[in-house]
C-alpha cells in the first residue's frame, strides 16, 4: 500500500474526552496529516477496538492511512492500512506474515543492526527517535540524528524522524535523508491541531524540498 511520511501524528487520549480526541483528529486531517497511527497503551481490546472504529471513519473521510501501534489483532479487525512494531513487540516478520504483503508494518529502529533486521522481516518504513526529549509517556532514549542519516542510508527504506520535534526545532533534520516527521504533543496538545497540522506540514515540504 502506498504512504506518505510527511506529517505523521501519533495520538496520545490520555486525559481527553473521546469526543475532544476525535475532534483533534479530524482537525489535523484537516490540516494536511499524512499518515495516522492510533497508539493506546492502557486501552483492553473491547475499547481499543470501539476507538479504533471511529477514529477509522475519521481518517477514511480524508483517504488518511490508519496505522495501529503494536495491536496487529485490532489492525485486522478494523481493516487498517496496516501497524507500528516496536522492539518489544511482535516481531516484524510475524507481522508482516499476519498482515500480508498489502499491508503497511512500520518499526521503531534505533540503531542500524535494528534497522537492518527490521527490513529483512519485511518493514516498509522505519521510525527513529527520539530526537529530542519527549513529554510524551514512552520508553525511549535519544537517537542522533546522524545516527538517523546512518539508518536512511544503510537500511535504505523510508524513516520517519520522532520524539519532541517541532516546527520550530526541526530543521536539524534537513539533509539526513528523513521522509518525514511523527509527531504526538506538536498535534495533540496544541491549542489550534489544524493550524499546528498545517504548520508542519509546509515546514516538512520545505525541508524535504518540495
Ligand atoms: N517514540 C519515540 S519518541 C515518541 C515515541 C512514540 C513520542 C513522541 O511524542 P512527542 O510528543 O512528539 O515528543
Ligand atoms: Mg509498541
Amino acid at each position: 500500500m502506498k504512504f506518505d511520511l510527511a506529517l505523521y501524528l501519533v495520538t496520545d487520549s490520555t486525559g481527553l474526552e473521546e469526543e475532544d480526541f476525535l475532534s483533534r483528529i479530524e482537525a489535523a486531517c484537516r490540516g494536511g496529516i499524512t499518515l495516522l497511527q492510533l497508539r493506546e497503551k492502557e486501552r483492553s481490546g473491547g475499547a481499543y477496538l470501539h476507538l479504533a472504529r471511529r477514529v477509522k471513519k475519521i481518517s477514511d473521510g480524508y483517504r488518511i492511512p490508519l496505522l495501529i501501534d503494536d495491536r496487529v489483532d485490532i489492525a485486522l479487525a478494523v481493516d487498517a492500512a496496516g501497524v507500528h512494531i516496536g522492539q518489544e513487540d511482535l516481531p516484524v516478520a510475524v507481522a508482516r506474515k499476519l498482515l500480508g504483503s498489502n499491508k503497511i508494518v512500520g518499526a521503531t529502529a534505533k540503531t542500524v543492526e535494528q534497522a537492518l533486521a527490521a527490513r529483512e522481516q519485511g518493514a516498509d518504513y522505519l521510525g527513529v527517535g527520539a530526537i529530542y526529549p519527549t513529554t510524551t509517556k514512552v520508553k525511549t532514549v535519544l537517537t542522533r540524528v546522524e545516527t538517523l542519516a546512518d539508518i536512511v542510508h544503510e537500511a535504505q527504506l523510508p524513516v520517519t524522524a520522532i520524539g519532541g520535534l517541532n516546527a520550530e526545532n526541526c530543521d536539524i533534520l534537513a539533509g539526513s535523508g528523513f521522509s518525514g516527521i511523527a509527531v504526538v504533543s506538536a498535534i495533540m496538545k496544541a491549542s489550534d491541531p489544524e493550524s499546528a497540522a498545517r504548520i508542519l506540514r509546509n515546514k516538512v515540504r520545505v525541508l524535504l524540498g518540495e
